[in-house]
């Protein structure tokens, strides 16, 4: 079923991929007392509400000179990615953030600073590491691809009062599969993106998502990120995550229009309360 329209993609994708953080209940994390350290709220009620409208912000390089940073702002919640700075690119990214995903390496090389650096601070905080994909959450505690459990542990000690959460290793891995469902080649055996995983844990949470510079506009570049003179196609197409293939399934899902892409880089997704299946 390599070609299922949007609607039909977008209720497979409601149906089969379960937004889920690791909530202490299993081994080792119950025995290790994490039942009572992680937040109260569930990831994906981790707001009190729906949003009505979110935007993902990617770290692509051809947001630069987009001027979007207004728009961005105006929407109800605004999600970022790993180290990606706002100050300073103000005018095309804005600068409100509600919640980061950050990859294991975030949390565990000390180059990142994640326990003092301001950028991870004043936000909801959702990480995730590359388990193997036969999830066994004993072997994983124990060989990590980077170790973010100790940082994540100190930091919900010493801010009990920030949402932090990992993501379940299945949740990842649901969404990989269901990439690979619908594609004809096989792909990378490496989890998703952050981008694809914060563009799903968005539509579980908004009414109406906004994405930029996913799908890449007229400004597409070598760039790798906007904040840094990087240069690498790879950053855009993928090498390790299977991105090419995200990016052509995300965009079966745009419901936004062909200017909106190429102008603005922007795709509009339907968030899962909204469509009924
Ligand atoms: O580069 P990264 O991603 O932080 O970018 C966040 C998300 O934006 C989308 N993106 C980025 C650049 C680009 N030219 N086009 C894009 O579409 C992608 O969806 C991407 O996921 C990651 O996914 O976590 C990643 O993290 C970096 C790196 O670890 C962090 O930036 C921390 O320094 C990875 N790079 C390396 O490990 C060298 C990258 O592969 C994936």
């Amino acid at each position: 079923n390599a070609e299922l329209r949007g609607s039909e993609l977008l209720c497979e994708l409601k149906k089969r991929v379960q937004v889920r953080a690791l909530d202490g209940r299993e081994e080792p994390f119950s025995q290790l007392g994490w039942g009572r350290l992680v937040p109260i709220r569930p990831l994906e009620q981790m707001f009190a509400s729906k949003f009505r409208t979110c935007a993902v912000v990617t770290s692509a390089g051809a947001i630069l000179n987009s001027a979007l940073g207004d728009e961005i702002d105006s929407h109800d919640a605004v999600l970022r990615f790993n180290a990606a700075p706002t100050d300073g690119y103000e005018d095309d990214v804005g600068n409100k953030t509600s919640i980061r995903i950050v990859n294991s390496q975030i949390l565990a090389n000390p180059k990142h600073q994640f326990d003092t650096s301001a950028l991870y601070k004043d936000v909801a905080l959702v990480a995730w590491d590359p388990a193997p994909y036969a999830v066994d959450l004993v072997k994983w505690y124990q060989n990590p691809d980077y170790n973010l459990f100790k940082p994540y542990v100190e930091r919900l000690k010493t801010k009990p009062k920030q949402p932090f959460y990992i993501l379940h290793p299945k949740f990842i891995w649901q969404m990989w599969d269901l990439i690979q469902a619908n594609m004809q080649e096989s792909i990378q055996p490496n989890p998703p993106s952050s981008g694809f995983i914060g563009i799903f844990l968005m539509m579980a949470l908004c009414e109406k998502v906004h994405v930029y510079e996913y799908i890449p506009s007229m400004r597409q570049t070598d760039l790798c990120h906007y904040y840094e003179q990087y240069y690498d196609s790879a950053c855009t197409l993928g090498a390790y995550h299977p991105l090419l293939y995200e990016k052509v399934l995300v965009a079966r899902l745009n419901v936004g229009s062909e200017l909106d892409l190429q102008r603005k880089g922007r795709i509009t997704l339907p968030g899962f309360s909204t469509v009924t299946c």
